[in-house]
């Protein structure tokens, strides 16, 4: 493909590794919207992309490490938050950012992702909820809502999915947003709020995979899903029709519910009244400080047993 075609601001241009463009993704992809969300954060936070590793796994998802100018690794298939982990702990300067498709990040990495929130490794987890496996042909995934037609669920899906902010307030994640390829401008302010949490902060992106998921749920079309982002929330996101609704849980007190439980978990500036959620706990410390603390000390001693 000739330059000639490649159109790109000059801005992202500098980000950008327009020599392997066009990308692999389909036209009308909100993987592009999320990319250029993720440059545009990086710029306006005033960060050096030599100062920025990606890391990704595998999928449509995972392809983006490819494209972009950092310092990028195309890891294994639900191992990102593993590689990043160790990135981070070699390099802690470095301001890494970790990629993952809903399948990557929930299916076969979940348990890397929940032991990277609860060790609060400093990092931004960009999780993309496409609602269904998008590289390998349309399986369900974690997330396809109940009702979702995939090639593992043709008569629709009736399992429950799994809701990625629960999972990042337990497990402790320092940041929590929920956003909407929808509604790019506060995308990419909400990962430039990422970037500058000092913990483990999690974006989850729903985004529209129309080519696969799309095309079986009778939404064949990039603007299909879109606005079906707005209207039609129980078939693209089933969580989003529920961002006004808090948690509940039960401890030693009892059933306890709503803001008093979240105030309890650590969690302030809750915001469920706009496009979608955003929490932060205060007073996180990205710990991969401290374990490299233990790590030099180990050193001094003489190594590890
Ligand atoms: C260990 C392993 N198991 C399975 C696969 C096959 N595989 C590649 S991508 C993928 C799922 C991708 O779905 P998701 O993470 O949601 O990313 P998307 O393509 O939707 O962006 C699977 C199962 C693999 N590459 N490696
Ligand atoms: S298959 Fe789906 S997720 Fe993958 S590039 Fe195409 S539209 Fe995007
Ligand atoms: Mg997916």
């Amino acid at each position: 493909m000739s330059n000639a075609t490649v159109q790109i601001s000059l801005t992202l241009r500098d980000y950008l590794r327009v020599d392997r463009m066009p990308t692999t993704w389909c036209s009308g992809c909100g993987l592009g919207i999320i990319m250029n969300a993720i440059v545009q954060a990086v710029h306006y936070r005033g960060l050096d992309k030599n100062d920025v590793t990606m890391v990704s796994g595998i999928g449509c998802t995972g392809r983006m490490s490819g494209y972009v100018d950092f310092n990028t690794i195309h890891t294994t298939h639900g191992r990102a938050p593993a590689f990043a982990t160790g990135i981070k702990m070699a390099n802690p300067s470095q301001t890494v950012i970790t990629v993952m498709g809903d399948g990557d990040a929930m299916s076969i990495g979940g348990n890397h992702l929940v032991h990277a929130i609860r060790r609060n490794i400093g990092m931004v987890a960009v999780v993309v909820n496409n609602n269904v496996y998008g590289l390998t042909g349309g399986q369900s995934s974690p997330t396809t809502p109940v009702g979702g037609v995939s090639t593992t669920a043709s008569i629709g899906s009736f399992e429950r999915p799994m809701d990625l902010e629960a999972l990042a307030r337990t497990a402790g994640a320092a940041y929590f947003a929920r956003a909407t390829v929808n509604h790019t401008a506060s995308l990419a302010k909400t990962v430039e709020k990422a970037l500058a949490i000092d913990g483990f902060a999690l974006v989850e992106v729903v985004s529209n995979c129309h080519v696969i998921y799309g095309r079986m749920n009778g939404m064949p079309e990039a603007t299909d899903m879109i606005a079906a982002m707005d209207k039609d929330t129980v078939r693209t996101n089933p969580t989003l029709l529920r961002r006004a609704s808090l948690s509940h849980a039960v401890t030693a007190e009892g059933l306890e519910t709503g803001a008093d439980l979240l105030r309890k978990e650590g969690v302030t500036k809750d915001d469920r009244q706009g496009r979608g959620v955003i929490w932060e706990k205060t007073g996180s410390v990205d710990l991969s400080h401290r374990y490299r603390q233990k790590f030099d000390k180990d050193d001094e001693d003489g190594g590890w047993m």
